[in-house]
């Protein structure tokens, strides 16, 4: 029987290429993200390669939201194998005591709390069935802040610790919980995190060759086709030429 996927933020980077990714690897995928036709557009891609696909649109922040498209599953769809919790963002690169505090509210509520409103959601399934893999997306930023990092680093840091957290907690049953750590990856992030300026976005990149979202998804595959008896708890995948947060080494 083919497995599930679940994929928060999956009509960019990271999230959109763990789709293609578990699709190439026979898994019927629910995607979801806010952007509807942009989830459209990548289940017609995908449907086209043989996928099947479910589209779910709502915001990670609206808790409500995501309980009543997470209901509105039929049974074929209920049985969740993978969840990644992708969805997240960066928003601004100040000092903390200069820094937005509305930016500061959407990363908390939508890398930490949206987090924990999917896990919420889709977990208890798993614990009943003994079964059940959960791959979270944090960040070498949640390893160390770095300058003008702060409160983003600080989301990803609660991201760890929420991971771990969950990793005791079901401990007992046989749900497997990962902690994906990726560096520099070239996605939307940046122009998110500089509130379109796409010439400033560009910049992170220039000197180094980033990561992709499609090695990020081989690492998440990876971690979802392990046998049953290997826990792939965290990974860090960084930047040839980055060696933290704070270090990357520009030609
Ligand atoms: P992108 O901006 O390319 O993708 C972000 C995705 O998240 C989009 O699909 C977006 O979809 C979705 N999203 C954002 N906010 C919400 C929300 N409130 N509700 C639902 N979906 C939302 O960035 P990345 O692919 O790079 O980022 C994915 C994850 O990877 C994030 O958690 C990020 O922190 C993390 N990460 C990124 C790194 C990088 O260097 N790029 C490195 C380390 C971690 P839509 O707008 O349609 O809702
Ligand atoms: C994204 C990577 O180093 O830009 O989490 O914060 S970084």
């Amino acid at each position: 029987m083919r497995k599930t996927v679940f994929i928060t933020g999956a009509t960019s980077g990271i999230g959109e290429a763990c789709a293609r990714k578990f699709a190439q690897g026979g898994y019927n995928l629910i995607i979801t993200a806010r952007r509807a036709e942009k989830l459209a557009e990548i289940k017609a891609q995908l449907e086209a390669e043989g996928a099947k696909v479910k589209t779910l649109t709502f915001d990670v922040r609206d808790a409500q939201a995501a309980q009543a498209a997470v209901e509105s599953l039929d049974e074929e769809w209920q049985k969740i194998d993978v969840l990644i919790n992708n969805a997240g963002l960066a928003l601004g690169l100040d000092k903390e005591y200069e820094g937005d505090p509305e930016d500061w509210n959407t990363m908390i509520d939508t890398n930490i709390k949206g987090l924990l409103t999917m896990t919420r959601l889709i977990v208890p399934g798993m614990v009943k069935r003994n079964e059940g893999h959960v791959i979270n997306v944090g960040s070498v930023a949640g390893d160390a802040a770095y300058a003008k990092g702060n409160v983003y680093c600080g989301t990803k840091a609660a991201v760890k610790a929420i991971t771990d957290g969950l990793r005791i907690d079901v401990a007992e049953t046989a749900v497997r919980v990962t902690n994906l750590k990726p560096g520099l990856v070239e996605t939307n992030f940046s122009n998110v995190r500089f509130h379109g300026d796409n010439e400033r976005a560009e910049n992170v990149y220039k000197g180094i060759t980033p990561l992709t979202g499609a090695d990020i998804a081989d690492v998440a595959f990876y971690a979802a086709s392990a046998p049953k008896h290997v826990q792939i708890a965290e990974v860090l995948i960084l930047a040839t030429h980055q060696a933290n947060g704070s270090t990357i080494h520009r030609q």
